[in-house]
């Protein structure tokens, strides 16, 4: 069994980590601002960069990719063996910022599409976003605010626009929201598998590869024979399970049960919705609770901290509404000390360099879901591919924007679905 004070003590590094922070910048309480405050305090000592305030939005893409996963991915709600990506990019003045909308094919993890975030893109969040110039993220938030929900499809909007104004300003994503971290640690989510055996493997082949925590997905009937097992072989890794909200209070004793193996944290066990539930479990537990879908905004994580739903969250740029949002959730986390991590929706590259950047916040003191491109995709949508060191760490681009060059020849052979909207 993993020794009791481990997972104290790896809180207590990441309440450290968080104090040691840049407390001027974080007094601020807004990233963005604070970002920007940084990108003025050094024209100081070098020349004012030229900096337009507004930036017109010209044009807007989007494509489908279909790109095929090296193994299926089976979680508590379904398997899938490709990932069908929904990629932006926005346009202006010669320049390309790109993101990527997260949604799935179905309906499952969220109510939330391909097919409704295009047309949610199409109809309303585009329109709202050539309108006019934009000054900054706040604004096009605002502007999205006015719509309800379709979380996916503005944040895509809002990753491509962020890239854009970081390569327009010639700094990298990191720099511009005011990220810290010069590496960031990872881990590993895997699937459901086949056997026993199989999960076995896969854990020992990342552990080699130097991840540094294991996360197991759960459901019913693949849960404590399978944990017991996994934690017997490797008493002192960081280990941690996701149910996708595959079960419910009256599952207490079989998740009560998990308190033996010294998780570092089981994320969103109960309804997606659902924030009682969840703090009437925590309550009982002595592992952490972490929630996934159910933070889909800075308001829904303020309610689950006030009345004890989970003691970490997995912040999900896609599923929180875009950088406007996982930032002030990212912010109100590290004023209560609740520690932060990165989660993954599959993305391609495009996707995973947005997550990089956002995960070099200080807050995000715990390993995200953020694996190299050769655990997902046998070609990624990028050029260099996202690698994990031996100590399993990613590094931190600091070239403009993204960091990554965008493999425009891979992806137009990939696309099966191309749309433009003009201004
Ligand atoms: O719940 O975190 C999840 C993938 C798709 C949908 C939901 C989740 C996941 C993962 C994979 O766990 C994380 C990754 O991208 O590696
Ligand atoms: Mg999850």
């Amino acid at each position: 069994m993993i020794s009791s004070d481990s997972l104290p003590q790896v809180l207590q590094n990441v309440n450290s980590a968080t104090d040691a922070a840049d407390a001027s910048c974080h007094a601020h309480g807004d990233l963005v601002s604070c970002a920007a405050m940084q990108v003025q305090s050094e024209a100081v000592t070098t020349p004012a960069p030229i900096v337009s305030e507004t930036i017109p939005i010209e044009k807007i893409e989007m494509r489908l990719v279909r790109l095929p996963l090296n193994e299926p991915f089976e979680t508590s709600f379904g398997s899938i063996d490709s990932r069908l990506i929904f990629l932006v990019s926005v346009s202006s003045a010669g320049m390309t910022g790109w993101g990527e909308v997260v949604a799935s094919e179905e309906p499952r993890y969220s109510y939330e599409t391909v097919g409704t975030a295009q047309h949610v893109i199409r109809d309303y969040l585009a329109p709202a976003m050539l309108a006019r110039p934009l000054m900054d993220l706040k604004e096009l938030a605002a502007r999205f605010a006015t719509f309800r929900g379709h979380n996916m499809a503005k944040a895509g909007l809002e990753l491509a626009y962020m890239d854009l104004l970081a390569r327009t300003r010639g700094i990298s994503l990191s720099k511009l929201i005011g990220g810290k971290r010069e590496r960031i640690p990872v881990g590993v989510s895997l699937g459901i598998q086949p056997s026993l055996d199989l999960l076995l493997e896969r854990v020992e082949r990342y552990l080699l590869l130097g991840y540094q925590r294991i996360k197991l997905k759960i459901k019913p009937g693949w849960d404590l024979d399978v944990v017991a097992e996994v934690r017997q072989r490797y008493p002192d890794i960081l280990l941690s399970v996701d149910a996708n909200c595959a079960y419910t209070i009256t599952d207490n004793d079989c998740l009560k049960a998990l308190d033996e193996f010294g998780l570092l944290m089981i994320e969103q066990p109960l309804g997606n919705d659902d924030l009682i539930d969840h703090a009437k479990l925590q309550s009982s537990l002595t592992t952490p609770i972490c929630l996934d879908e159910s933070i889909t905004s800075p308001e829904r994580a303020k309610q689950a901290l006030e009345i004890g739903s989970c003691r970490i969250i997995n912040i999900k740029i896609g599923r929180v509404g875009g950088y406007s949002q996982a930032l002030a959730i990212h912010d109100l986390c590290y004023d209560r000390n609740v520690p932060v991590w990165c989660g993954g929706m599959l993305e391609s590259g495009i996707g995973r360099a947005h997550n990089i950047a956002l995960a070099s916040l200080p807050g995000f003191s715990l390993p995200g879901d953020i694996s190299a491109s050769s655990r997902y995709f046998a070609r990624d949508a990028i050029v260099p591919e996202v690698t994990v060191d031996a100590d399993g760490t990613v590094k931190v681009p600091q070239r403009p924007g993204l960091g990554f060059e965008v493999d425009l020849d891979y992806i137009d052979d990939k696309t099966t679905q191309r749309e433009e909207i003009e201004g």
